[in-house]
């Protein structure tokens, strides 16, 4: 394959290389801290001015924290499971909540459903910064994801219910065409936001060396689907590098 060549239209959008998902993190994709070094060699072929990065920030009580609910076999919350606890008067949220059940009704009414994982990217702790190998100050700007208790936010675009970020207005403004992903989860916060850029008219590449999957029920099967389908490229960092 030819090889790409990065110029001033191009950006890399580091998306959460937070320790949390790494190895011994909370949410530990498997071989996550494998991207390390892979990234950090791509950081020298993009100038600072067109690296961005984010981070999952999120509070303790977060609506994703399997923690703030008392059952622990739903992986996957929507209304209809929140009605019948109505119904049943079933206790459901656990004392960590940070929103109660009429909040969280009206927040899968927009977003469909929410899965629930382990509390990970908890703001302000020391798993939840970017990775010591990285600089925030190596960085045009820092998106936080997902930071208030009732909006979860895979993209970096925008949250689960749709909310922008400023991000696609920096990259607008910065005459970015070309995004190239790096970071975790390819199959959650990766895949979501490759597939928002090119929504939102940015061609995305996602580099799979430097990303690896949390491949829950199908997930990664499922999010190369949606990349073949439209038009999200998969490159190795061989071919920028
Ligand atoms: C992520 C699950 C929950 C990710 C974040 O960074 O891919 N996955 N929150
Ligand atoms: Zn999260």
């Amino acid at each position: 394959m030819k090889k790409i060549s990065i110029g001033n239209e191009d950006a890399l959008l580091a998306i959460d290389v937070q320790p949390t998902f790494m190895s011994c993190g909370e949410l530990a994709v498997r071989d996550g801290h494998l991207i390390v070094p892979v990234i950090r060699r791509l950081m020298d072929v993009f100038d600072k001015k067109r690296r961005y990065a984010s981070k999952d920030w999120h509070p303790k009580g977060h609506v994703s924290f399997a923690s703030s609910y008392v059952f622990t076999d739903t992986p996957v919350i929507a209304v209809a499971d929140v009605r019948q606890w109505i119904e049943t008067n079933a206790a459901y949220l656990s004392c960590n909540a940070r929103f109660n059940v009429f909040e969280l009704l009206q927040y899968l009414a927009v977003v469909g459903e929410q899965r629930l994982w382990p509390e990970h990217g908890v703001a302000d702790t020391p798993t939840a910064r970017l990775h010591p190998a990285f600089k925030e100050s190596e960085f045009k700007a820092i998106i936080n994801k997902g930071a208030s208790p009732l909006a979860d936010s895979y993209s970096a675009f925008r949250d689960n219910g749709g909310e922008a970020t400023k991000l696609a207005a920096l990259l607008h403004a910065d005459d970015i065409k070309r995004c190239f992903f790096v970071g975790l989860a390819e199959d959650f916060c990766v895949g979501w936001s490759a597939l928002d850029a090119v929504k939102m008219g940015f061609m995305a590449y996602v580099i799979e060396d430097a990303t690896r999957p949390v491949d829950w029920n199908g997930s990664q099967a499922a999010i190369r689907k949606s990349f073949a389908e439209r038009g999200v490229k998969v490159i190795q960092s061989t071919d920028i590098l």
